[in-house]
């Protein structure tokens, strides 16, 4: 075990400061400090991963490439700090030289290069990797702009550049010696080469060197440390001083501004597609470097280029990276000359694909135009998967041109990645049980018809480490104080805290904990929003990106509606509730915008109407992230999962608030159906249209908002506050685009697409039932721990271990 030397980690600190900054500890700036106390963590995080790469060598591993445009990784050195299981000698040397951790945690900045919930799995599945010790990389874009900050400005949210890298980001090393080159644009042509046979090369095209910087990523006490390889774009030097060539010349101005464009900035739209051509350079972009030099590690140790899948497994995180699998393609049949039908079973059993989405809109379809002429060789060989493709389904149903219709990868002037991820992959898996079957019997019906054996299962999961072990301090603590620490590392223990559920006593710490927690967050949010809140209020969450189908507005509709009602009756049975949100809008999203605005709105009328007792607050949390998604976990009382049911492929977020003891009130959708079968469904607050009655509104044409307007004052009060200037009353049009939608339908939508009023009700009775189960403070408590019981499922490890098991079979690397 190589561990954290006291001695040496304090003389380090002493040391960087003076050698970065000539600087004495006392003199030094908490930012200062925070880089001094990284690098001299990265002392020993390096010994680790230099060791483990050594295994990794002797004993010529089988390795996954996780690739993914998004990596969400929140904070590095506390995390880091836990999973060397250093804290208590970091904490002592920090308390000898006067600094609170605390404080210098708060000095890093969250690499956010992700948009929401696909990037934070990702960051989850490598801490487990690391934990669990599997051979892997992750592998992304060093954006150097990340998912914008969030300012909230007179109730509108302001996009501000995330610019993570202005201070310098100690964790990374940059790897020049692995740089490869990238290629675009420009035509194929067919060569004889010496030995006479036909080679197909690139000329006229644009490059640019992709360049990797890694970053460890951190196994939880067991000296295992993989890699985070982010490529960065460098201009390739071919500028040529003597040569005043035009075509050169412009040539050269042409690549460089290449290179300064492709890594800029993330794009921030969550599940929904544009079509914006840097973005499919972007994506070429670090599938190619990491594919080549995938190959390249490979054939350094080995001599059979064929035997590529028993060492090497690409999962591609949603269709973003699919154009990997033309890439393999191209390496092995234009640089290691194999037949078309090698090059494709290499491929094929090399590639595995998770979709993360049914939405429509969120499938990325490139117009042939644009993919030919950025990616020409690609293009071509996409072109031939696509032919041999058709030719098999013809084969299987002759005749049936509606087949070819759905399933080929090229259709009228596309093509589709998502059916070059499946032609192209051994696995499709979706992410929860219900979204699975919904892909296997409804979006993906005919794919499964053809290769029934490619489908399967992988419900998600999220790190103890990071949102129980870091995030909730004190109730980490608890829990290990009670049934020993093997949680950390294996959370189905967990569930032996089910024996306390019953203990008064018991009962009694953990919601004193949860009343520090939400302490802990009142004070937060007095920081940030100057607002007050009750902590003996009930803490009602929903925080997640902003999007129609997760029905932030179903949540604020009816806070209104609550609203009017205790104006109405000031002494009716009300106990007092904080909603509290946080969601960012993808920028270009209008709707979003609107909602977010509503919900600021809304906000500043209630918590300033002094005659309903501060009973309702509402609270919308700036710029909510990772490190900030922490504190509101662990301090909340009521997580709000309730998306359209057969919309939200599995959430995320639900298994954080579970962990951390909230309830949740939910649709029966995503990965909540499987929260409700572990924790039971009297504990958790279900309601709504199941995702069959969902879809079956909308194969036949959607249903009609209007009768339920007409039909219920409550919600029809509610509506007409939208557009009678209520809330704002100097701009009483404002909300009328959320009015109209959720009552007329348009060109491209129909009345309430997201069955907002159709579910109001129902709503509106669950949360009726949060608010009286409440009253029962021992009840309360003890449905409240059973979610921290039950959710052993919704560990990453175990979502891993089944990976491993049935996709990318790799082999467990001890610890020394
Ligand atoms: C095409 C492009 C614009 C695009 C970019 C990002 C499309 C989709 C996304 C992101 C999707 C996403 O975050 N999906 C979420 O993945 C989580 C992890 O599997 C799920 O828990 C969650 O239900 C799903 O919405």
């Amino acid at each position: 075990m190589i561990e954290l030397n006291k001695k040496e980690f304090k003389e380090n600190i002493i040391e960087y400061l003076k050698l970065f900054y000539r600087k004495n500890i006392d003199e030094a700036t908490n930012q200062q400090l925070f880089h001094a106390i990284a690098y001299s963590l990265k002392n020993t995080i390096i010994e680790q991963w230099m060791a483990t790469h050594k295994t990794y060598e002797e004993k010529d591993v089988k390795t996954v490439y996780y690739l993914s445009m998004e990596f969400l990784m929140g904070r590095a050195l506390g995390n880091n700090i836990i999973n060397l299981k250093a804290e208590k000698v970091v904490r002592e040397v920090l308390d000898e030289l006067g600094i609170d951790l605390e404080d210098i945690e708060e000095e890093e900045t969250d690499p956010a290069l992700g948009n929401g919930g696909l990037g934070r799995l990702a960051a989850c599945f490598l801490d487990s990797l690391s934990t669990l010790g599997y051979p892997a990389y992750g592998c992304g874009i060093r954006y150097k702009y990340g998912m914008f900050k969030q300012k909230i400005i007179d109730g509108y949210q302001v996009e501000v550049p995330d610019y993570w890298l202005e201070e310098g980001y100690p964790f990374e090393i940059k790897r020049p010696e692995y740089a490869k080159e990238v290629k675009f644009g420009g035509y194929v042509r067919m060569i004889r080469d010496e030995q006479g046979r036909d080679r197909f090369i690139q000329e006229n095209y644009q490059s640019v060197k992709a360049v990797p910087y890694d970053i460890p990523i951190v196994g939880y006490g067991n000296n295992i440390v993989n890699t985070l390889r982010i490529w960065d774009a460098e201009a390739i030097n071919t500028f040529n001083l003597e040569s005043f060539d035009k075509g050169d010349y412009q040539k050269a101005v042409e690549q460089e501004n290449l290179a300064r464009i492709i890594c800029e900035v993330l794009y921030p739209n969550d599940n929904h597609y544009a079509g914006k051509e840097l973005r499919l350079k972007q994506q070429y972009f670090f599938v190619s470097a990491s594919i080549q030099r995938a190959v390249s590690k490979y054939m350094e140790k080995h001599n059979n280029i064929k035997n590529l899948p028993e060492k090497v497994c690409f999962q591609l995180n949603d269709t973003h990276p699919t154009v990997a699998a033309a890439e393999l393609m191209r390496i092995l049949l234009d640089e290691y000359c194999l037949s078309w039908e090698e090059a494709w079973e290499i491929t094929n059993k090399t590639c595995a694909y998770t979709n993360h989405t049914i939405m429509s809109e969120a499938l990325e379809k490139w117009p042939i135009d644009l993919f030919s002429r950025l990616l020409p060789r690609i293009y071509q060989i996409v072109e031939e998967i696509n032919r041999r493709f058709v030719m098999d389904i013809k084969k299987r149903y002759p005749g049936n041109e509606s087949k070819i219709e759905k399933m080929a990868i090229l259709y009228q002037g596309q093509v589709r990645m998502a059916n070059l991820a499946i032609v192209a992959s051994f696995s499709v898996n979706g992410v929860a049980r219900l979204h699975t079957e919904i892909l296997k019997n409804q979006e993906l019906k005919d794919f499964y018809e053809m290769y029934p054996e490619r489908f399967n299962n992988k419900t998600n999961g999220i790190t103890q480490r990071r949102f129980l072990l870091h995030g909730n301090p004190l109730l980490a603590d608890w829990v290990t104080k009670k049934i020993g620490d093997q949680w950390i590392v294996n959370l189905p223990h967990i569930d032996k805290l089910t024996a306390f559920s019953e203990d008064p006593i018991s009962l009694r710490e953990f919601m004193d904990i949860k009343y520090h927690n939400k302490k802990r967050l009142a004070k937060y949010i007095k920081e940030h929003n100057q607002i007050d809140i009750d902590t003996n209020s009930i803490f009602d969450i929903q925080v997640k990106r902003l999007h129609e189908y997760k029905r932030q507005l179903l949540n604020i509709l009816h806070v209104m509606y609550l609203y009017n009602q205790l104006k109405k009756n000031p002494n009716m049975e009300f106990y007092p509730r904080t909603f509290i949100f946080g969601a960012k809008a993808s920028a270009g999203y209008e709707r979003a915008k609107s909602i977010i605005k509503l919900i600021n709105s809304v906000g500043a009328v209630i918590n300033e109407d002094t005659s309903i007792g501060n009973k309702i607050k509402v609270v919308f949390i700036e710029n909510y992230r990772v490190s900030n998604g922490e504190l509101l976990f662990a301090a909340a009382d009521v997580s709000e999962q309730i998306s359209t049911a057969s919309k939200e492929a599995s959430g995320t977020g639900n298994m954080k608030f579970m962990l951390n003891g909230a309830i949740t009130i939910g649709t029966m959708d995503g990965a909540n159906v499987e929260i409700v079968e572990e924790v039971g469904l009297e504990n958790a607050f279900i309601f709504g249209l199941s995702s069959d009655e969902v879809i079956n509104y909308e194969k036949n044409g959607g249903y009609n908002p209007q009768d339920i307007y007409h039909n219920d004052l409550g919600i029809k009060e509610v509506l007409d506050q939208l557009i009678n200037g209520f809330y704002t009353p100097e701009k009483p049009n404002l909300f009328k685009n959320i009015y109209d939608s959720l009552l007329y339908s348009n060109g491209y939508e129909k009345a309430d697409p997201y069955f907002i009023l159709k579910d109001f009700r129902t709503y509106e009775a669950a949360q009726k039932r949060v608010a009286e189960a409440y009253l029962d403070k021992e009840r309360w408590a003890k449905s409240a721990l059973l979610n921290t019981a039950k959710c052993g499922k919704f560990s990453s490890d175990r979502t891993i271990e089944e990976y491993v098991q049935d996709i990318w079979h790799l082999e467990k690397i001890e610890p020394k």
